[in-house]
């Protein structure tokens, strides 16, 4: 929740006398009743309470989401049509994941799944197989054209942050494969285990 504070530049108890202030106000200068902001952007959206105070006291609207109306594509825009109205700015990260299904919103945004309602559909599917050059590791992701979003595939033989490599198709015996619904991703099995998982990225985060 966001509060937005206005200060009122008289004392009057009465609001049809207030004046607003100026300087916050963008200029306007007489106690009419609708407030206007420049300079929005889609960052802004979100829900807010508008607390007016002077020297006679203070009071605080009810809730109220702010939606950014405009061309907004991309994640921006599916967190607007999705998320708006989350009691916490904070639950429309892409990285957060407010109904807890093991999904963040970015993954949410990526495989067209409500942010707010736990499905736990999307799980990638592995498999080990004895080829002739050896035992490979194939694991299935699914896939969706999403705009703005670029997967990338990494391995490790731990779980630890630091031991993810980037997987690349055609080095060290990698494919990475793609039909218009999945990734299949599949490398040489080297050592007693490893793990392969997706990683989205925002266009330019
Ligand atoms: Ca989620
Ligand atoms: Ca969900």
């Amino acid at each position: 929740m966001n509060l937005l504070a206005i200060q009122v530049m008289n004392d009057s108890p009465s609001s049809s006398d207030l004046l607003c202030n100026v300087e916050l106000l963008g200029g306007r200068d007489t106690n009419v009743p609708t407030l206007a902001i420049g300079a929005i952007t889609s960052a802004d959206a979100g829900n807010y309470q508008v607390e007016v105070s002077n020297g006679a006291g203070s009071i605080v609207s009810e809730n109220v989401a702010v939606v950014v109306a405009g061309e907004v594509s991309g994640y921006d825009g599916w967190r607007l049509a999705h998320l708006a109205e989350t009691p916490n700015a904070t639950d429309a990260e892409p990285s957060a994941d407010p109904d807890r299904d093991g999904k963040s919103n970015l993954q949410e945004y990526y495989l067209d799944t409500d942010p707010l309602n736990p499905d736990f559909g999307g799980i990638p599917v592995g498999f080990v197989e004895q080829t002739e050059a050896g035992l490979v590791l194939t694991v299935r992701f699914p896939r969706r054209d999403t705009v703005g979003v670029e997967e990338v595939f990494e391995m490790s033989a731990e779980m630890s942050a630091e031991a993810w490599q980037p997987l690349t198709d055609g080095v060290d015996g990698v494919a990475i494969q793609q039909t218009a619904t999945e990734f299949v991703v599949s490398l040489p099995v080297v050592g007693a285990q490893g793990f392969v998982r997706q990683t989205l990225r925002l266009d330019g985060k």
